[in-house]
């Protein structure tokens, strides 16, 4: 089924004059975008995790919200393209996206988000597919995005105290080591800059203009919530307890650290060596 609805906030036109001599809001305009059932969307990326995605869509399925998957896999060799294909067929609230080739968790999301705009989404969710997050938190992200009106909502592994579980200790220095670079470098005053854990109102997609992103990796996560707060928008954090993957192979490389290390960097740069938001003329 399909319906027609607005976007966000109207644009074009040059619309008649009022009183005041202000322009009139023109009208809307409207596009033709695909309705759907539920008005959040978990965009699940994979890469070999045949073993864990059953489970985790049955798991997400469980929560007392409505809600639907979406995976985007990059062909996997193990075949969990197949799996989700199999588990689409039987759920129509779950989705797969296929990619032809691995090429990063940033790209994969970037996708999803644009699947997901095209639709009528308002909250859009990244979550990994191996257990890290536990679909149990998914209620309280809406939650926190509801009552506190908030653009993005980051789920903080370190927001009073630190909630890891099974991770070797050199990654959770790592982890602990990013965040406070980070914060020392952007100012961006967030507990837990480099999760993955997050819920977007669709207004901060909209924002943060995706076909610019390029990175990939850890700073992929940074870069986006940069994004959302150079821009002035509302960020909240809900505490989350982060279980490291029982199942499957890391990913984890010395490349995403080094790629998060100069991002970060650029991300100071490019928000003029601010540590603060900008005025909202100059962004
Ligand atoms: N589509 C797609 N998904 C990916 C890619 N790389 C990782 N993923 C998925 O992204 C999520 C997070 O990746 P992980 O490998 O768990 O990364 P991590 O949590 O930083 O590291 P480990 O848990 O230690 O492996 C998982 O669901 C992966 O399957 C990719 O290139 N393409
Ligand atoms: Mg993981």
């Amino acid at each position: 089924m399909r319906r027609f609805s607005a976007p966000g906030p109207a644009t074009g036109g040059l619309g008649r004059r009022w009183p005041g001599n202000r322009l009139a809001p023109p009208a809307p305009v409207r596009t033709l975008r695909p309705s759907v059932a539920a008005e959040t969307v978990i965009i699940v990326p994979t890469y070999n995790e045949r073993d864990n995605l059953p489970q985790l869509v049955k798991r997400l399925m469980a929560q007392p919200v409505e809600l639907d998957v979406l995976v985007v896999d990059d062909n996997s060799p193990d075949g969990t393209g197949q799996v989700a294909d199999e588990i689409a067929a039987a759920n129509p609230h779950v989705h797969v996206l296929h990619r032809q080739e691995k090429n990063g968790l940033g790209r994969a999301y970037i996708a999803g988000f644009e699947w997901a705009l095209a639709r009528d989404y308002e909250f859009i969710f990244e979550m990994d597919a191996d257990f890290s997050h536990n679909p149990a938190d998914v209620p309280a992200f809406l939650q926190a995005a509801k009552t506190e009106s908030a653009d993005l909502v980051l789920g903080s592994r370190y927001a009073n105290g630190i909630r890891v579980i099974n991770w070797p200790l050199n990654r959770l220095l790592l982890s602990i080591f990013a965040g406070k670079y980070v914060r020392v470098i952007t100012g961006m005053r967030i507990s837990d800059p480099t999760g993955g854990f997050k819920c977007f109102r669709r207004r901060a997609l909209q924002a943060i203009d995706l076909p610019t992103v390029t990175s990939n990796g850890y700073s992929f996560q940074i870069e986006l919530t940069h994004r959302v707060w150079r821009r002035g928008m509302k960020i909240s954090e809900v505490p989350i307890i982060f279980t490291d993957r029982f199942q499957g192979t890391s990913k984890m490389s010395k490349e995403i650290v080094r790629e998060a290390l100069w991002v970060v960097f650029k991300l100071w740069l490019e928000n003029g060596l601010r540590r603060t938001v900008p005025p909202p003329e100059l962004d």
